[in-house]
């Protein structure tokens, strides 16, 4: 795989990110399609975010006013997966491998969907890469826990979680699926329960805020495990606000708490994937675009400041 920078470190790297689009929608079957088109219109988005705020390898993080020194940090763009439209099996397939590449080059990996059959793939990667229990955080409204159906199959966006959990190193006790609301089958909730999936519903998130909620999901995914996978499902928020996206589920997490939540779990996760972003249904100002941009680029500072011993500057206040 040949790969482009998209923010070049001026001095050694000493942690590497790696952008990997999967534009790939096929597997939705029964949202609207055109999550496929969300890799690329990311891609764009933190391009200009990182082509306008850093400046010599520096950037000031206004939520908690302090310089970001981002001069070690390296972030590579592999490109899109030259995925199967035609053979799930391969698709996955393919998924895996590229994902596995980044991972074994040394990096970070960010996977952008494509809808959310990204996640069983590229946490497979994860799965075959280490050898200890894995933990799993997800943000989402739906389960994404189907065994099977005539149209979906085995292998699709509503399945994932499903097929992770069969891999055999990720415990239901290590597994936090955050932001549930509304309606789910029997069959898809009663899978959760037999492996004993954590879950923080949706009502419950509000009650208790986006800290605690996190602070909980990051316990529960830490313990006895070596290595923790993020994803990101933008339905997870309230479609009000993230209007992007292929099924508008009713309520959900605002997105500064969807940014809190991120921010806080960061410095422990391994793999990131961000799925759903749909740009067909996104407004004019591409408010769902650019809200995935800044969790991405939220993602890359946090983890950065997390590396760096020294104590970060105070940015000057006026
Ligand atoms: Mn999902």
């Amino acid at each position: 795989m040949t790969n482009t920078v998209l923010l070049q470190a001026s001095k050694e790297p000493k942690i590497k990110f790696g952008y990997l689009g999967v534009p790939y929608d096929a597997a939705t079957s029964i949202a609207n399609p055109g999550a496929r088109f969300g890799p690329a219109a990311l891609r764009e988005q933190f391009k200009l975010l990182l082509a306008k705020r850093v400046v010599d390898g520096q950037v000031v993080d206004m939520d908690r006013g302090e310089n970001v020194d981002l001069s070690a940090v390296q972030v590579d763009d592999f490109g899109d997966v030259a995925i199967s439209f035609y053979d799930q099996h391969k698709a996955i397939n393919q998924v895996t491998a590229a994902t596995r590449e980044i991972l074994d080059a040394g990096y970070i990996p960010l996977v952008v969907g494509g809808d959310h059959g990204v996640t069983y793939p590229a946490f497979r990667a994860l799965h075959e890469a280490t050898r200890g229990n894995l933990g799993l955080i997800q943000l989402d409204a739906h389960c994404d826990m189907l065994d099977f159906s005539e149209k979906q199959g085995s292998i699709s966006g509503s399945s994932g979680m499903a097929r992770s959990l069969e891999l055999g190193r990720l415990l239901g006790k290590n597994m936090v699926q955050v932001g549930l609301r509304g309606y789910a089958t029997t069959q898809q909730w009663s899978v959760g329960v037999k492996y004993g999936v954590r879950r923080i519903l949706a009502p419950e998130f509000e009650k208790m805020g986006a800290m605690e909620a996190a602070k909980k999901s990051l316990t529960w995914a830490r313990a006895g495990t070596e290595k923790i996978y993020l994803t990101v499902d933008i339905d997870a928020l309230n479609p009000g606000e993230a209007p992007g996206t292929g099924w508008a589920e009713p309520g959900g997490l605002t997105v500064q708490q969807l940014i809190d939540f991120v921010r806080y779990v960061a410095p422990h996760v391994d793999v990131l994937d961000l799925a759903e972003l749909n740009p067909v249904f996104d407004n004019a100002p591409k408010q769902t675009t650019v809200m995935c941009a800044r969790l991405l680029f939220d993602f890359v500072t946090v983890k950065a400041r997390a590396t760096q011993t020294a104590r970060p500057k105070r940015a000057a206040r006026n």
